[in-house]
């Protein structure tokens, strides 16, 4: 099976990454679960970018997200001054988002079933774009109406140290890697733990250059 290679980064730190790692009740590591579908992923992604272009969000307080987002699906998070929410229309167009395209849909809910989540079928799907330098600090989310449906997110790209946190912001996150094809469902007891992706070293991917791209699934609506 194709990888990148981790020890490229960070020789001493990811040579001994564990390939296999238990993150609790609730967690279900699909490694390279969505490597055959690879292309297919990032040509739907690039169609739905077109309609629906990555923007920096601006937040609460006024900071600018180093994080690029775009949404497909009935709904789309938004962050604004106001707060954040799932809304059914790009505030930037008033248009509705994108359709999800089915290779997404498909590959999401054939996760979830493999962690046996039955009955998943996401609404949203909100698309991360990371360049060098951008992160995502330690986070809840607490926006989806039914807690029960897990969130299901695919990793494409470069590699990113994603941090798993406790219950508490201030619990000390472990770190885990990220790779391109890696799908991770989180459902159950795990919901509500604290989470982020740390700052994006530089690199350059095969298929997608200077970026990480996440996808994360979510029934909001
Ligand atoms: C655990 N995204 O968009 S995906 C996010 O890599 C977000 O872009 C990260 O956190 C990223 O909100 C992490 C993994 C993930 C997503 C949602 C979760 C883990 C989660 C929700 C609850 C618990
Ligand atoms: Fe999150």
């Amino acid at each position: 099976m194709m990888r990148s290679n981790p020890s490229m980064l960070s020789p001493d730190l990811f040579d001994t990454w564990p390939r296999d790692i238990d993150l609790g009740p609730g967690v279900r590591f699909l490694r390279g679960f969505a490597l055959p579908h690879g292309h297919a992923l990032l040509a739907a992604l690039a169609s739905v970018a077109l309609v629906a272009p990555f923007r920096h969000m601006v937040i609460r307080g006024g900071r600018r997200m180093s994080v690029a987002m775009t949404n497909c699906g009935a709904l789309g998070w938004v962050a604004d001054e106001s707060g954040y929410r799932y809304d059914p229309t790009d505030p930037r167009t008033g248009n509705p988002w994108p359709e999800m395209p089915d290779v997404f849909f498909n590959v999401a809910v054939r996760a979830a079933n493999a962690a046996d989540f039955n009955g998943f079928a996401p609404d949203v799907c909100l698309i991360n774009r990371y360049e060098a330098g951008a992160r995502m600090s330690l986070h809840q989310d607490r926006n989806e109406r039914d807690f029960g449906q897990p969130i299901v997110s695919v990793s494409l790209g470069l590699p990113a140290v994603f941090l798993w946190g406790g219950s508490s912001r201030t619990d000390r996150p472990r770190r885990i890697l990220l790779e391109h094809g890696d799908v991770v469902v989180w459902g159950g007891p795990a919901r509500k733990t604290y989470h982020g992706v740390q700052r994006l070293s530089a690199g350059d991917h095969p298929l997608t250059g200077g970026f990480r791209y996440n996808l994360t699934f979510r029934m909001a609506g």
